[in-house]
């Protein structure tokens, strides 16, 4: 079997506004995770035109606003990760504790303080710091006030938060990536850009101006990350979900072709090759605009020519697949990208299809696009985990779920990908980002917390934390 390549950075990744809690501690504002609820709710309410971000603590507490307490236990946690071998750790800066309301002039030092000791605490053990500036977590002034990433506005205010935290850690942190699941917006824009329902989710071209704006705003933070130490890798960010045609009608597979030219690879194509991909206008079209009735200025499209990612960054936990012809029987009830079921294929509890060949398929398309390192900084099976009397997680179906992703990793690198690290998503159990719930479990160590907010918060670890253990001391040789 190949082997991975020394210094491979073997990890776990987490999201601030999912696991540190503590919402109104040190001096930290809103976001907007803070204010949406969990459960089916959660989506839907963002689609309602009146939908209004009043806070109801009563209403709304959990799961969001106390997660699981990790802003008061990291240190137990990332002691709990070397303890596994981690050599890389992602995690998320929250945009509203450096900048409470996102527009102040200065940031909050005791923000600042907060993630230097969570730095110090991953260099302890020689666990290299991997940072996502932006996790799904704006500010949620920058919505109310300003419409959210749709508002040219906020490309100044992310400036101005990327160049604080990249002169505050620059010296200690050498990983970075702009955005998180820039892409998403297609699916789920509260999120990625802010944007209901009553500011304009529902208009196409606003998501299209917000992606546009967020693009600049990126690649300031690489020019400005690059000015620093040109040594510094600034990532892009990308939900990958590997599409396939339902079947060899050439329908089909030109609505495949479209459908992997706008989720896949659109966002991808500007922040890597610094332009927009000749297909552009044709994306647009579908909604009625074109390139030219964006605000773009000169000065911004140079801006991003001359500062492309390092590398590229993506999430993968499922493929889709795609039936324009509407000849299959059934969707693929997932709660994140739609489609069809694909009769191959098993799914999650959550409709998520599991395709360990589709992660291959998605290194190879990537690294022949681009040809620039990947970095697989998401992977991983949320479960329903029944925990026994002493807290104890049997989770097969997890260890079976990573080994056959990681096995076609080996694969892909045996294909000539250059993959840089591997860093599964909630290495710990936190808050699910599509359901705002407890009960969707990622982690090798279980948290006791259930969706009603009880429990002990007691960490405990499972089945898979001694396995992932193995297979990073062996360096992915014994999986
Ligand atoms: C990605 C997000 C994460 C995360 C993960 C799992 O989309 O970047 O924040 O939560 O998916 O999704 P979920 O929590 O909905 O299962």
């Amino acid at each position: 079997m190949t082997k991975f390549p020394k210094g491979f950075l073997w990890g776990g990744a987490t999201a601030a506004n999912q696991l540190e809690g503590a919402y109104n501690e040190g001096g930290k504002g809103l976001s907007v995770p803070d204010a949406l609820p969990g459960g089916t709710e959660r989506f839907d309410i963002t689609n309602q035109p009146d939908f209004n971000w009043e806070i109801d603590t009563k209403k709304y507490t959990y799961p969001n606003h106390d997660g699981i307490d990790y802003y008061h236990r990291f240190r137990e946690d990332i002691a709990l990760f070397a303890e596994m071998g981690f050599k890389a750790y992602r995690f998320s800066i929250a945009w509203s504790r450096i900048f409470p309301q996102g527009d102040e002039l200065t940031p909050n030092e005791e923000g600042l303080a907060f993630y230097d000791k969570v730095i110090d605490e991953c260099l302890k053990y020689n666990i290299e710091p991997v940072i996502t500036i932006s996790h799904y977590e704006l500010p949620l002034n920058l919505v109310t006030t300003y419409g959210g990433w749709k508002n040219k506005k906020l490309i100044e205010f992310y400036a101005r938060f990327s160049e604080t935290v990249l002169n505050r850690y620059h010296a200690k942190v050498k990983y970075w990536m702009t955005f998180n699941e820039i892409n998403s917006a297609l699916h789920f824009p509260v999120m990625s850009q802010g944007l209901v329902a009553s500011n304009g989710a529902n208009d196409m071209q606003n998501v299209y101006q917000a992606w546009h704006n967020q693009f600049v705003a990126g690649a300031m933070a690489v020019k400005i990350g690059h000015e620093l130490d040109p040594d510094l890798q600034i990532g892009c960010m990308i939900l990958y979900a590997t599409t396939y045609s339902y079947n060899s009608d050439p329908i089909n597979q030109m609505a495949t072709l479209e459908q992997n030219q706008e989720f896949n690879h659109f966002c991808g194509d500007v922040q890597v090759r610094g332009e927009y991909p000749t297909y552009t206008n044709r994306l647009m079209q579908k909604y009625g605009f074109k390139f030219s009735d964006l605000e773009t200025t000169p000065e911004e499209l140079a801006l991003l020519k001359a500062n492309p990612v390092d590398y590229i960054g993506f999430s993968y936990y499922m493929s889709a697949t795609v039936d324009e012809t509407h000849v299959a029987q059934d969707s693929a009830q997932g709660n994140l990208i739609g489609g069809v079921k694909n009769p191959y294929l098993k799914a999650s509890d959550w409709g998520w299809q599991i395709d360990p060949t589709g992660l291959r398929i998605a290194l190879n398309e990537l690294y022949q696009r681009y040809q620039k390192p990947l970095f697989i900084v998401e992977n991983g099976f949320g479960a329903k985990d029944e925990a026994d009397e002493d807290k104890f997680v049997n989770d097969d179906y997890r260890i079976d779920y990573l080994r056959s992703h990681i096995e076609a990793m080996a694969d892909a690198i045996n294909d000539g990908v250059n993959l840089m690290g591997y860093t599964p998503w909630g290495c710990i159990d936190l808050v699910s980002a599509s359901t705002g719930q407890m009960s969707k479990r990622y982690g090798f160590i279980y948290v006791d917390l259930n969706d009603e907010g009880q429990g002990t918060l007691n960490r405990f670890k499972k089945k898979s934390f001694s396995w992932y253990k193995e297979v990073i001391k062996t360096n992915g040789r014994k999986l």
